[in-house]
C-alpha cells in the first residue's frame, strides 16, 4: 500500500483527458488500493485516477458514514440521468474550497468492476453527486470550472500563494 501524490489546481496534468483501461491487471488493483488509502488518509469521499496523475479512467467512492463501502468504477459511463440538483463540492485538489455546483439529480451508471466485470448502477444524493465530480476529473474537468471566471481566478490566487508558502 502507498498514499500518493494528489495534485493540486491549478496543475495542467488536472486537464488532461483520461484514456480508458483495456484490461484489469494486478497493476490496476494495486492503483486502486493505493487510491482508497490515499482518499481515506485524506480524508475524502472520493477520488480520481486523474488526481493522482494516472492518466487512466478509474474512480473510487465511499460515501458511507463508517468509511467501509469502497466502490470501484473502471471506465465509468454516464448512461441516463435526470433532474438537476444544486449542492455544495469540494474536492482534494481544491484543498479548502467548497462552492455550489449544478448536477443531474439521479443517473445511471455502467462500469466494470476490479474483476473485470460490467456492472450498473443508479445513483442520486451524495453518492450521485460523488460519481458524476469524479467522471469530470477523467474528462480533465475540476468543480471550479463551473464556477464564474472572478471566482477561478481568486481561488487560483489563493491556492498558488499557498503552494508558494509551504515550498
Ligand atoms: O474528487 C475529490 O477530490 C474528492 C471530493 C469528492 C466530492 C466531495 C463533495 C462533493 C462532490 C465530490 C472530496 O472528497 S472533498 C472532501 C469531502 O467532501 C469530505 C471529506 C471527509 C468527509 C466528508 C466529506
Ligand atoms: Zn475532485
Amino acid at each position: 500500500m502507498a498514499l500518493l501524490k494528489i495534485l493540486h489546481y491549478p496543475d495542467k496534468r488536472l486537464y488532461t483527458v483520461a484514456r480508458p483501461i483495456n484490461q484489469v491487471t494486478d497493476e490496476i488493483r494495486q492503483l486502486a488500493s493505493d487510491m482508497a488509502e490515499t482518499m481515506y488518509a485524506a480524508p475524502g469521499i472520493g477520488l480520481a485516477a486523474t488526481q493522482v496523475d494516472r492518466h487512466i479512467q478509474m474512480i473510487i467512492v465511499d460515501v458511507s458514514e463508517k468509511r467501509d463501502d469502497l466502490r470501484v468504477f473502471i471506465n465509468p459511463e454516464i448512461l441516463a440521468s435526470e433532474g438537476e440538483a444544486l449542492g455544495e463540492e469540494g474536492c482534494l485538489s481544491v484543498p479548502g474550497i467548497y462552492d455550489k455546483v449544478m448536477r443531474a439529480e439521479r443517473v445511471r451508471v455502467r462500469a466494470l468492476d476490479l474483476q473485470g466485470e460490467p456492472f450498473e448502477l443508479e445513483a442520486s444524493g451524495l453518492l450521485g453527486v460523488c460519481i458524476q465530480h469524479e467522471i469530470d476529473h477523467l474528462m480533465g474537468h475540476v468543480f471550479v470550472d463551473y464556477l464564474s471566471r472572478l471566482k477561478q481566478e481568486r481561488i487560483k490566487h489563493k491556492l498558488k500563494k499557498q503552494q508558494r508558502e509551504t515550498m
